[in-house]
């Protein structure tokens, strides 16, 4: 039998060698360094410890835009990770993530003996791990920009949020924005329209999608759903975003999901 926690395994014949005495495999060792050809009959099978598979804890996919800004970002880092979907309505649900996540939200990713809450913070966690993803731009400059306009959405737009809750399978034709989520909106579509200036589109920082395009996604989707008026450039965006293939995968789970918050689902 072979064990996981063995780096090399050096099977003989279809059987695994016998454990040695430390002498005797002192010996074989040295005999191996003389030999000038290796064996054919013997074959080095390499065998790592099984790593868990990375969990990364989300709500619903219809209504949860930072749900979606997590996945997206794990699909950004190429990160196959284990989705755990918990309905926050259920108290029991509320308990066990306490657990998880001690900030009580989602999502939350657990990779590799690290627990990550914050979107931010898994952002962050997930570009420095795996840089050959380009999760942030390489030249300096936008990198510095792109954490910006992420920080800024992370931190910011609460007029927005508020006023306009992400609904993927909603669509309001005729919805009375609030006078104060405008300024939001307008802030929004000047970032966009910056970022693709300057760094040539079709994503914020370029032909490649980053943790600012994740980041602002959700924004994608509630301008969609609340049929909110839009610059070309903007709109040009959105539909840059609704068809990159994660988001377009997420979208259509969404749509599957049974869950339904009445007080969202209203036309207003
Ligand atoms: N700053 C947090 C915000 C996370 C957040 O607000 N998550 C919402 C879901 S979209 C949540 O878990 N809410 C708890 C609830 O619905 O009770 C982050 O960046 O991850």
């Amino acid at each position: 039998m072979l064990h996981c926690n063995m780096s090399y395994v050096a099977v003989q014949h279809g059987q695994e060698r016998m454990k040695q005495p430390r002498a005797n495999r002192a010996e074989t060792a040295k005999a191996a360094s003389k030999a000038t050809k290796v064996s054919p009959s013997v074959i080095k099978v390499r065998s790592t410890p099984a790593k868990p598979r990375p969990i990364l804890t989300i709500s619903s996919r219809n209504y949860s835009s930072w749900s979606l800004r997590g996945w997206l970002l794990c699909k950004l880092a190429g990160l196959d990770v284990e989705e755990q979907v918990l309905s926050l309505d259920d108290p029991a649900n509320r308990a066990e993530l306490l657990l998880l996540a001690p900030s009580m939200l989602v999502p939350r990713l657990t990779h590799d003996g690290a627990s990550v809450w914050d979107t931010h913070a898994i952002a962050e966690y997930l570009a420095e791990l795996y840089p050959e993803a380009g999760m942030l731009p390489k030249n300096r400059l936008a990198r510095a920009h792109c954490r910006s306009v992420s920080g800024e959405i992370h931190s910011g737009f609460y007029n927005l949020r508020s006023a306009l809750p992400m609904n993927l399978k909603m669509r309001h034709k005729n919805f009375k924005i609030f006078a104060g989520a405008q300024p939001d909106i307008n802030r929004v579509q000047t970032i966009w329209e910056e970022c693709i200036e300057r760094w040539g589109g079709p994503f914020l920082f370029g032909k490649k999608p980053t943790i600012a395009d994740a980041m602002y996604a959700p924004v994608c989707t509630r301008f969609i759903t609340y049929n909110v008026p839009m610059t070309d450039t903007a709109k040009a965006y959105c539909r840059t975003i609704m068809s990159w293939p994660p988001m377009a995968q997420w979208v259509e789970a969404a749509k599957k999901e049974p869950e339904e918050i009445e007080e969202l689902d209203v036309e207003f």
